[in-house]
């Protein structure tokens, strides 16, 4: 059987091997998501966004044992930022969801930040094509939610729960990133900390006085994901926002959003892939890269050079 074949019949080796090859940018790879892409669309996509720490793979463990005893099929995609703050974050996932390991209908996959080079966001979209493709029902999305790109993969997301925790400091921080704009749910996480009845108000306040231009209410929910303590309501939660949005009059519109970063996003990637490539392979990059950081160069007629160079070979 060829790779898509197997993946399609939910073979576990083959979807893993994809991801490997995908990895590794792959030309070949990219051949087999074209041929994969035309069945997916079926997984109801969850995106799990808070600050490093927040408890966010912990949530997520708990999430996955939940949808599993609805019998639903979990794929999670857990980004790691690589920072100082979480060194070693993917060893901790891996430990933390060690549980569901030997369970053949959860499929985990961490990427790493480290060293993408603007590829992140892509990566992310070719797993999740995978793991739909594969047959998931369920793909949940970890990320911390800092910066552009982990922002942009989070609006994937049919629904986005946003996490914090007390104790922050400053409590309205995730907000001034930018990541209150993208939740439907809102989770304080370590409810047993001291301070979570704070947290909860001053977020209540703040949903309260947030401008809503839909009908839905973001919900708040406390929890304490150690314990698994709150996970019901807040999979209660999902469920009616997964219900709203499917049944929502826009949904269509809501669907063509979601393609829209998704195309943004792999043309980012792709370009900047085909172009950075083309560069390599004429041995330009490092005198083109001295020259610029000389300014005998400007960087950005090296990329109007390079789009000519592109322009004009082919067409959809
Ligand atoms: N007190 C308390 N600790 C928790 C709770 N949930 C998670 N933790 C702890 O918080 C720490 C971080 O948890 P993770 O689940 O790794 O957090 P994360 O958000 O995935 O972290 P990164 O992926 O590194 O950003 C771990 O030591 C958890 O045991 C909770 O409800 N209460
Ligand atoms: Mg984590």
């Amino acid at each position: 059987m060829n790779i898509k074949d197997a993946i399609l019949a939910g073979n576990v080796r083959a979807a893993a091997k994809l991801m490997r090859r995908l990895d590794d940018r792959d030309e070949s790879a990219i051949a087999i998501l074209k041929e994969l892409y035309a069945h997916t669309g079926r997984a109801y996509i969850l995106g799990i966004t808070g600050p490093p720490g927040a408890g966010k793979s912990t949530l997520v463990d708990c999430l996955i044992s939940s949808f599993r005893k609805k019998g639903l099929r979990v794929g999670v995609v857990a980004i790691d930022p690589t920072s100082p703050f979480s060194g070693g974050a993917i060893l901790g996932d891996r430990l933390r969801m060690m549980q569901h390991a030997n369970d053949p209908y959860v499929f985990i996959r961490s990427l790493a930040t480290r060293g993408a080079m603007g590829g992140l966001s892509r990566s992310t979209v070719d797993v999740i094509s995978v793991l739909d493709a594969f047959g998931k029902d369920i793909i949940i999305i970890e990320t911390v939610g800092v910066g552009q790109d982990e922002v942009e993969i989070a609006r994937i997301a049919h629904t986005s729960v946003v996490m914090t925790v007390p104790g922050l400091g400053d409590d309205i921080q995730a907000i001034k990133a930018g990541i209150m704009e993208i939740a439907d749910i809102y989770v304080i996480n370590k409810a047993d900390r001291d301070g979570a009845n704070k947290t909860l108000m001053d977020i209540r306040l703040m949903l309260e006085m947030k401008e809503h231009d839909s009908d839905w209410q973001i919900p708040l929910y406390l929890v304490e994901a150690s314990r698994g303590k709150g996970i019901d309501e807040l999979v209660a939660g999902i469920e009616a926002h997964r219900e709203y949005l499917f049944h929502h009059p826009n949904f269509r519109d809501i669907l063509a959003e979601k393609a829209r970063i998704q195309l943004a996003e792999v043309i980012k990637a792709r370009l900047f892939e085909a172009a950075w490539q083309d560069l390599q392979q004429q041995g330009q990059l490092p005198r083109i890269i001295e020259q610029i950081s000389q300014r005998t160069l400007d960087p950005y007629s090296v990329a109007d050079a390079l789009i000519l160079r592109l322009k004009g070979q082919s067409s959809i």
